[in-house]
């Protein structure tokens, strides 16, 4: 941290992300997990997302216009010039987002910038989703320098389907080839056995983050707050290995303190660790 006028500056942190209503997932849990670590967050919104509860919990989604998300990073890179290295990279939700993020971020140099490819949004009309997965995969993931793919994620980005611990080391050594990025790639509670298990890649270092599995059905949020907290860590100084493991710390224990609302889905809570 560097000292302000007023005291010590922390590291900012920036996600670029869409509004999940009720406050589980998007850029509320990323907000709420950098100010649990010590950064300073900010966001640009991409998209409105509120859940329908007379329609089985789907996705009702708003797309942000592109010049008022173009104008949301004029503004956020204009006063953090100097300060903004380190970038979360949640929903985009369509093309052309994808396309004004992409300018966006070409006009300054970063860091980190921590990809959580979110593919597909319950809800979204597939041939729309498609094309924005193959827009991801061609203007996002090159400058992705930290990726987080969950289960399915890593299967759309890889090719390769996954059945236990072995196809997803593939995966994640597949995306790593395809970005250059560091990867950790989810298996959750969606590969058997009793452990969660994430594999983390970098070209060099491989190692298996394992927690004991809290229930079998996923928590909203986790995901969102997993990348959030590795990139609060990046920010902060650590290497990508150690911003994993801090990152999954934080999110089993979020996990064992979630919320439960009337939704059909308990959601993380990002105050777990306290
Ligand atoms: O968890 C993925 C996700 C990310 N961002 C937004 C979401 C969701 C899932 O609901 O709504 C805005």
């Amino acid at each position: 941290m560097t000292s302000t006028a007023t005291g010590t500056r922390p590291a900012i942190t920036l996600t670029i992300a869409g509004s999940e209503a009720t406050g589980g997932a998007g850029a509320q849990a990323d907000l709420k997990t950098f100010q649990e670590l010590g950064t300073y967050g900010i966001t640009a919104l991409t998209c409105i997302v509120s859940f329908n509860p007379k329609d089985n919990w789907n996705h009702r989604f708003v797309p942000v216009d592109a010049q008022v998300i173009a104008d949301q990073l004029e503004a956020i890179q204009t006063c953090y010039a100097a300060d903004l290295k380190t970038v979360k990279l949640g929903m985009m939700g369509s093309p052309a987002t994808i396309n004004t993020v992409a300018t966006a971020l070409g006009n300054q140099a970063w860091d980190n910038i921590v990809l959580d490819p979110v593919l597909i949004c319950k809800g979204q009309e597939p041939g729309h989703a498609l094309d924005t997965d193959e827009a991801l995969k061609a203007n996002l993931l090159p400058l992705a320098t930290f990726v987080t793919p969950n289960h399915f994620e890593a299967e759309s980005l890889s090719g390769i389907t996954i059945n236990n611990v072995e196809d997803l080391t593939a995966a994640a050594k597949k995306i790593h080839e395809l970005s250059g990025a560091a990867v950790l790639a989810k298996g959750g509670v969606r590969l058997a056995g009793s452990d969660a298990i994430d594999v983390f890649y970098d070209g060099e270092t491989l190692e298996l983050l394992s927690a004991p599995k809290i229930g079998e059905v996923a928590v909203s949020g986790a995901g969102c707050s997993l990348a959030a907290a590795i990139t609060a860590e990046l920010a902060k100084g650590a290497t990508p290995l150690e911003a994993a493991r801090t990152a999954k710390a934080f999110v089993t224990e979020g996990i064992k303190n979630r919320v439960s609302s009337a939704a059909p889905f308990d959601a993380l809570w990002q105050g777990g660790t306290r």
